[in-house]
């Protein structure tokens, strides 16, 4: 399987680097975004290394969505939003900063007045864990 020495999720793939889990299996892993646009906020990814959409093998972009869609499911219990966005950047233009292939799962509350291109501030670690506590009991 492609793995890349710098990028920042293959590092966390192999551990280097903390983060908190929601879900693993064979093909991919979900957590929490250290840069949450919303509270709850969720990323998946393919523990194949592929840089975009355009790179990412149809089996590895495959069970990404799976797995979205069941992180989506344990969002939505846990936190009740009132929607959610699954969406996923390829290429700088379009707000990729992460060159990992990835999907963002968005809980959206009425009135957050989230644009596309969000900026990234650092969130409260503390908080977060106590989100992905509550998404993960949905998880089983
Ligand atoms: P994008 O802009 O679509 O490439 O999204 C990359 C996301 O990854 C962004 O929302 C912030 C998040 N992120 C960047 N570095 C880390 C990290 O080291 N840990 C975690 N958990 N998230 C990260």
């Amino acid at each position: 399987m492609h793995d890349d020495a710098d990028c920042i999720f293959c590092k966390i793939l192999r551990g280097e680097i903390p983060c908190i889990t929601l879900w693993e299996d064979e093909a991919t892993l979900a957590f929490m975004d250290i840069n949450p646009a919303n509270d709850g906020h969720a990323l998946v990814i393919p523990r194949e290394h592929a840089k975009d959409v355009h790179a990412v093998s149809e089996v590895a972009i495959s069970a990404t969505v799976l797995t979205a869609k069941r992180v989506a499911a344990a969002i939505d219990a846990a936190l009740k939003p009132d929607g959610i966005n699954l969406l996923q950047c390829n290429g700088p233009a379009a707000a990729q900063s992460v060159f990992h292939y990835h999907m963002h799962v968005l809980p959206r509350y009425e009135g957050d007045d989230l644009k596309m291109n969000w900026g990234m501030r650092p969130g409260d670690m503390e908080a977060i864990g106590k989100f992905a506590e509550r998404i993960r009991a949905e998880l089983g």
